[in-house]
């Protein structure tokens, strides 16, 4: 009996001298760079899919369109800024070329563009000068499937897609995400050939050049693919990510146009390298316009439900907006992001636990105090000590309060990790009960709100059941939404 004894003192003893609790947990990896942190914080930010299938009625233009097809009669890309500012949205993505091969920018690559078009106007100038004017940020979607140009299936077709890359790196000042999608159908117009024609999605555009290009001459823009580097593809076109999301990926086994997509929704637990989700989907059914779909855009208690389901699933929300054919985001879908946006901002307005009491049932040392979860600072946090991997916190507040949102974050530069929480509430007679929520409360993340059946309490408790390390807990908030 003595044996185990001594072993297990001895480890306490190795462990101790290893632990330094007076310090600042070590960091849990894998790690986010700083852009991917302020890329996550963006939050909400909006697609824009335009081009000539706006005016063909499409959403896979064959890549034959004339040019002279694209003609928007009062496009105006402020009004489009001026709707995602009101919809409480960070950015917005443009469709600088789909898959038809229509480029919305001057490009010297290619006579298929807006310059040969009856609009003429530089729609990537015009939309990235809104984004400065407005300050918020612009991202570039460029499609790697071309189904207009002849050369497309070779190497020479390669150099040229690297050749538009670096002119939308170069052209139009900051770029916060470049988006490489991964579809490709196969058939298309090629310069006339009209053929099927196959490539070897994860080797064809040698991405890691691709990307190469990017980090130099962008070094701040996140790179999304259906694998990353910089954000990944939630798996899904609805819009949200499994309330299991890790930001992790096995980065090698995804590349874009990846089999096993549906991974996606909760990344992978085992990853090595961090790669958090970002949910999109479009206002409307399509991505492109079209009329018969003015009745079917999205209600905004459909869209509440997917920001709960992607910011609140530790994403980020990535929504479309179809532009129509006089060049403007029609006035069904911005009021009804208007109101999305307004209505968010009445749930998750008011934090009811703002002054409350924040306790935990093992502290570092008073500089990750619990106190830190409640102080409105991002950058401070709570920390038990090393090896503690199973805690409390508990959170009293001095009148009853009514709650049904509550909302935590970890300090994600050290890492995720947490990996099983309950939330309870003291009844009146004093027994903790845990509050009703009907999806599993298992990882955190930048961010998780969990929705639940309201509750009246004045004593509430997160307990941690599992986490990867000591856990690193920044904010915990409470709402009612009525
Ligand atoms: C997909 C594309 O095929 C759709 O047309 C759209 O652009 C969507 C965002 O990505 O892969």
């Amino acid at each position: 009996m003595k044996f185990p004894f001594i072993i297990t003192a001895f480890l306490l003893i190795a462990l101790n001298a290893v632990a330094d609790n007076s310090a600042a947990p070590e960091p849990c990896g894998p790690l986010p760079s700083p852009q991917q942190v302020e890329w996550q914080q963006l939050e909400t930010y909006a697609f824009i899919h335009f081009g000539p299938n706006t005016f063909t009625d499409m959403e896979w233009g064959y890549g034959d369109t004339p040019a002279s097809a694209f003609n928007p009669s009062r496009l105006d890309c402020e009004q489009w800024v001026q709707t995602i500012v009101n919809a409480g949205m960070k950015g917005v993505i443009l469709t600088c070329k789909h898959h038809d091969g229509f480029c919305l920018w001057h490009t010297k690559y290619t006579d298929y563009s807006v310059a040969n078009s009856p609009f003429k106007r530089d729609v990537v100038k015009e939309l990235s000068d809104a984004c400065k004017k407005y300050g918020i940020k612009f991202g570039v979607y460029l499609s790697p499937w071309d189904r207009h140009q002849a050369s497309y299936g070779t190497p020479e077709y390669v150099t040229y897609y690297y050749n538009q890359l670096e002119e939308l790196m170069t052209q139009y000042g900051d770029v916060f995400e470049v988006w490489f999608d991964g579809a490709n159908g196969g058939d298309g117009w090629y310069g006339g050939a009209c053929e099927k024609r196959e490539i070897d999605r994860s080797t064809y555009y040698n991405y890691p050049k691709a990307w190469g290009i990017v980090n130099q001459l962008q070094p701040d823009a996140v790179i999304f693919s259906d694998g990353g580097p910089g954000c990944r593809w939630v798996g899904n076109e609805k819009g949200y990510a499994n309330p299991t999301n890790w930001a992790f990926l096995r980065i090698k086994e995804v590349y874009p146009g990846y089999p096993q997509y549906e991974e996606l929704q909760s990344g992978h637990a085992d990853g090595d390298a961090w790669c958090a989700s970002e949910c999109n989907t479009s206002i409307r059914p399509g991505w492109f316009y079209h009329e018969s779909e003015d009745g079917k855009v999205k209600t905004v208690d459909e869209l509440v439900d997917l920001y709960y389901r992607s910011v609140g699933h530790n994403g980020t929300f990535l929504l479309n907006f179809p532009v129509d054919r006089e060049g403007l985001i029609h006035s069904i879908d911005s009021a009804t992001a208007v109101q999305w946006h307004e209505r968010i901002t009445r749930e998750l307005g008011n934090n009811l636990l703002k002054g409350a009491k924040f306790t935990a049932s093992d502290t570092r040392n008073k500089d990750f105090s619990a106190s830190k979860i409640g102080d409105g600072d991002w950058m401070s946090y709570w920390a038990p000590k090393d090896g503690v991997t199973v805690a409390d916190i508990e959170i009293k507040t001095k009148k009853d309060v009514t709650l049904n949102r509550i909302m935590l974050q970890e300090y994600i530069p050290l890492g995720q990790r947490v990996k099983e929480f309950v939330i309870e509430y003291k009844t009146c007679c004093g027994k903790w009960v845990p509050v009703i929520v009907d999806e599993e409360t298992t990882t955190i993340g930048y961010k998780r709100i969990v929705r639940f059946a309201e509750k009246t309490a004045k004593e509430w408790r997160i307990r941690i059941l599992d986490s990867r390390a000591c856990p690193c807990i920044n904010n915990i908030e409470g709402y009612f939404a009525n």
